[in-house]
């Protein structure tokens, strides 16, 4: 069988990239220890959301100057806690969300908050809120009939001036 001269080249240089992606790949996952993200990897019983803390009482406290943890579940169709939660401008909101059902999102408008919330599993996301104003947050994941309406606020308010 006779290959042509540049088809050869090609061959070349295809198998030639393959290799170094792999040894890419290897040097990274292996002597640089690269891995899917596990240190904050946090587990729960979907079925007992409710009644393992802090996800019994779900809700924003206050841990510091201008930082806030806000622990919240996802389920159909809605978020707990379902009111608005108030935190004032510039503060820095930890968010800790799990499931108790089925896959939900967790996407604030104009942000780059976007998880996925998957039951049995405990997300984590940190977020600092300069700009006053509304913020909507809301389920990004199609699950089931109730979906569209499956969202909150988050109202970051103009700190007083003295
Ligand atoms: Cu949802």
């Amino acid at each position: 069988m006779h290959i042509h001269r540049l088809e050869k080249i090609w061959l070349g240089i295809g198998i030639a990239m393959l290799a170094i992606f792999l040894i890419v790949l290897g040097t990274m996952a292996f002597s640089m220890g690269m891995a899917p993200p596990s240190e904050h990897h946090h587990t729960i019983d979907p079925d007992k959301v409710s009644e393992t803390a802090p996800f019994d009482k779900p809700g924003l406290t206050q841990t510091g100057d201008k930082r806030y943890e806000a622990v919240m579940v996802a389920y159909a169709f809605g978020y707990d806690p379902a009111e608005k939660m108030e935190v004032a401008a510039g503060s820095t909101v930890d968010f800790m969300v799990t499931s108790s059902d089925v896959v939900h999102g967790f996407s604030i408008v104009g942000t780059n908050v976007n998880m996925m919330i998957e039951p049995g599993e405990i997300s984590h996301i940190s977020y600092t809120f300069d700009k006053p104003g509304e913020y909507l947050l809301l389920c990004n994941e199609y699950c089931g009939t109730g979906h569209e309406y499956m969202a909150t606020t988050i109202v970051v308010k103009q700190e007083a001036r003295g």
